[in-house]
């Protein structure tokens, strides 16, 4: 057992760390403020190939395994969850390909993305949430058979307005149902196919989140990734490829509010004291430091499992759901032990506390991690 990232995980994490101290950690506030990424960041994030980390090599991809893209979200998570969401909106979104896309598929789309381009993964719906079978987006066959027709509406999708190709799952079966499910590439202009309203949202402002509307949007049969009908099993090997990500994207969040009320507390003088030498305060920060070690752990066993080729989906739910957890609960601390100061805006950790709301929620609720926890270690 080796705890130690290797001289290369080093490099990468201290390239990050720098981009974050000195690209986004200056521009969190603003961006949270507007509502979207600081001009130019994209570009810095693609310069660094933090856009294709999970594009495999031989398709001009960066090819890292998990362990190493989960630090990386790690460090992206202690300076901006939104911009954290953003970048590994694209792993999400390549993941569909890299399951189930044939050679052509996999150079046509990672073509784009190595061209320091965004995408997005489109499964959920006004109507379907954890209930990821229940998709309603129609992909009808057409009579010729060279092709699909897409009608249907998707909601919540990071990176809609900004993406330049998308992975969108939707019902060849007019019945509906799991066994209908295909993933579909589809292109940014592609007819039929435009960009929804963009929601205002409560954290992960930096990142943007958009409606797609498909009517009559036409897609030719090569751009069907594998087979009609294979649609929820690419969904759910995605998801458990990408939940650990979430996992460590919430360990960023958790340690930089952490950090901040741990600084706080050492020079906040209360009863003439530093408020870090009263047991209360102390008590908090010592749970805070258990939960975010051991959420670091597990987000990084599961990511071995999956780098070992391990059947993985288990652990990933539990890193998922555990990390989220703890960043909510020690972000919320974290405002607690900055008391007034960390309620306003002038400190990070209200931010913090945003954020990671929606670690809880997205890629799965918790509810449907705990779910599929419990299935997996029952039968
Ligand atoms: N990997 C591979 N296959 C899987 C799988 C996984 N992780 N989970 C389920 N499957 C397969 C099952 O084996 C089953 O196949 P068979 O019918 O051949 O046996 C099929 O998929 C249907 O599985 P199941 O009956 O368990 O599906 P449910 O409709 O009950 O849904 C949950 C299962 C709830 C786990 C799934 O819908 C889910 O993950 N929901 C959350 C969706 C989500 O994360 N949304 C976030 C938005 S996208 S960012």
């Amino acid at each position: 057992m080796d705890f130690a990232y290797n001289d290369e995980q080093q490099e990468i994490i201290k390239v990050v760390r720098d981009l974050v101290e000195k690209e986004i950690i200056p521009y969190a506030s603003e961006m949270d403020e507007k509502g979207k990424l600081h001009d130019g960041l994209l570009e810095k994030l693609a310069a660094q190939g933090l856009l294709g980390v999970a594009i495999p090599e031989e398709y001009g991809g960066a090819g890292l395994d998990a362990a190493t893209i989960a630090a990386i979200y790690e460090e992206l998570g202690k300076g901006c969850a939104g911009v954290a969401t953003t970048v590994a909106a694209n792993a999400l979104a390549s993941y569909p390909v890299i399951i189930a896309g044939n050679d052509d598929q996999k150079t046509r789309y990672f073509d784009i993305i190595n061209q320091d381009k965004l995408a997005a993964f489109a499964l959920t719906e006004p109507g379907t949430g954890s209930d990821a079978g229940s998709v309603s987006t129609r992909a009808q066959k057409t009579e010729d058979g060279k092709g699909y027709v897409l009608n249907g509406t998707k909601c919540f999708i990071t990176n809609g307005a900004l993406a330049e190709v998308f992975v969108v799952f939707a019902n060849a079966r007019k019945s509906g149902g799991v066994r209908g499910l295909t993933a579909f590439i589809v292109r940014k202009g592609a007819q039929g196919f435009t960009i929804g309203k963009e929601e205002n949202k409560m954290g992960i402002r930096a990142s943007n989140t958009t409606e797609l509307v498909f009517q009559d949007c036409y897609v030719p049969m090569e751009n069907r990734l594998g087979r009609e009908g294979q649609g929820f099993r690419i969904a759910m090997n995605t998801l458990d490829a990408a939940r650990p990500f979430v996992g460590a994207v919430s360990v960023g969040i958790a340690e930089a509010a952490f950090r901040a009320c741990c600084e706080y507390a050492k020079v906040r003088v209360q009863f003439g004291k530093p408020i870090a030498s009263f047991e209360m305060v102390q008590g908090m920060i010592a749970d805070m430091a258990m939960q975010i070690e051991g959420a670091r752990l597990l987000v990084q066993r599961a990511c071995w499992m999956k780098d070992q080729g391990m059947e993985f989906s288990r652990e990933a739910a539990i890193a998922k759901c555990n990390a989220s957890d703890v960043a909510m609960n020690v972000t919320v601390n974290a405002v607690q032990v900055m008391g007034g100061y960390g309620y306003i805006k002038e400190y990070p950790v209200e931010k913090y506390m945003r954020d990671a709301k929606i670690m809880q929620i997205y890629e799965g609720t918790n509810q449907i991690q705990r779910l599929v926890i419990a299935n997996k270690t029952l039968y």
